[in-house]
């Protein structure tokens, strides 16, 4: 490796946007640009959300949202500190599959939770770290509805249209206030489109190294 620090990628976006399919594809080409990568994911990541991803998903539970947030943030901090960190710091790039976004669209946006209180907690946890490039694959929640139709939904999959309409926006609003750390990819058009827009936004924000260029 040339570089002394890795970079955090993360994608972004409401339920069916396509993010498990696409990760091993970026992936490759991060791969493609001469670094080493690791694929995380959350809620999990870590030793401690990995075991608490189960909880937070089951159908069967009643959490409101504090005992969501109590459980994203102890899982967030343990990704953080024995996960990302190190990964960043031995100069590899770790790409995770939702981050602290999430939790802005979820909790703040979808349930309404304030987000100066998800800050204050966020500061709390010490989350030290946010993402350098940040993949909104941006979806129409009708249409993300559509794509997992079939599926048996877990806890948060069982909310109304409204409320992924309401994590939506905030996902634009996140987007919109961060331009340089946001990339948008339409991700209502065929995969192989989505992948272009994909290896573009990783041509445009992360340097090759070792002379390779994606
Ligand atoms: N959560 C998470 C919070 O509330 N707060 C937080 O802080 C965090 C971190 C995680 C849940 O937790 C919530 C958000 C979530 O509700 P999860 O199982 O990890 O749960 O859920 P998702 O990340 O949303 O995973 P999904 O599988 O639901 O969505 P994806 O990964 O975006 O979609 P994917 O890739 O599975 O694709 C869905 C379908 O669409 C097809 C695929 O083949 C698949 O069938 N597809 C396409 N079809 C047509 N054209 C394309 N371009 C397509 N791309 C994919």
């Amino acid at each position: 490796m040339t570089t002394e620090t890795g970079y955090f990628i993360t994608l972004e976006g409401i339920e069916g946007a396509g993010k498990s399919t696409v990760l091993p594809y970026l992936a490759e080409q991060i791969h493609a640009l001469g670094y080493q990568v690791e694929r995380s994911r959350e809620p999990g990541g870590g030793p401690l959300g990995e075991a608490l991803r189960s909880i937070f998903l089951d159908p069967d539970l009643q959490l409101d949202v504090e005992e969501e947030l109590l459980l994203l943030y102890a899982g967030r901090r343990n990704h953080l500190r024995q996960r990302i960190l190190p990964t960043l710091a031995a100069g590899k790039v770790l790409l995770c599959d939702r981050f602290e976004d999430s939790t802005i669209a979820y909790q703040g946006g979808g349930r309404g939770f304030p987000l100066s209180r998800i800050v204050e907690l966020s500061r709390w946890a010490e989350i030290s770290r946010q993402p350098d490039l940040t993949f909104w694959l941006d979806l129409a929640p009708e249409l993300a509805a559509e794509r997992i139709r079939e599926r048996r939904p877990d806890r948060l999959e069982r909310e109304s249209i409204d409320f992924f309409r309401r994590a939506q926006a905030a996902f634009a609003a996140r987007a919109a206030e961060e331009p340089q750390r946001f990339y948008r990819v339409d991700a209502s058009l065929p995969l192989p489109q989505v992948e272009m827009q994909l290896r573009q936004g990783l041509r445009d924000r992360i340097p090759a190294i070792n002379g390779k260029d994606g």
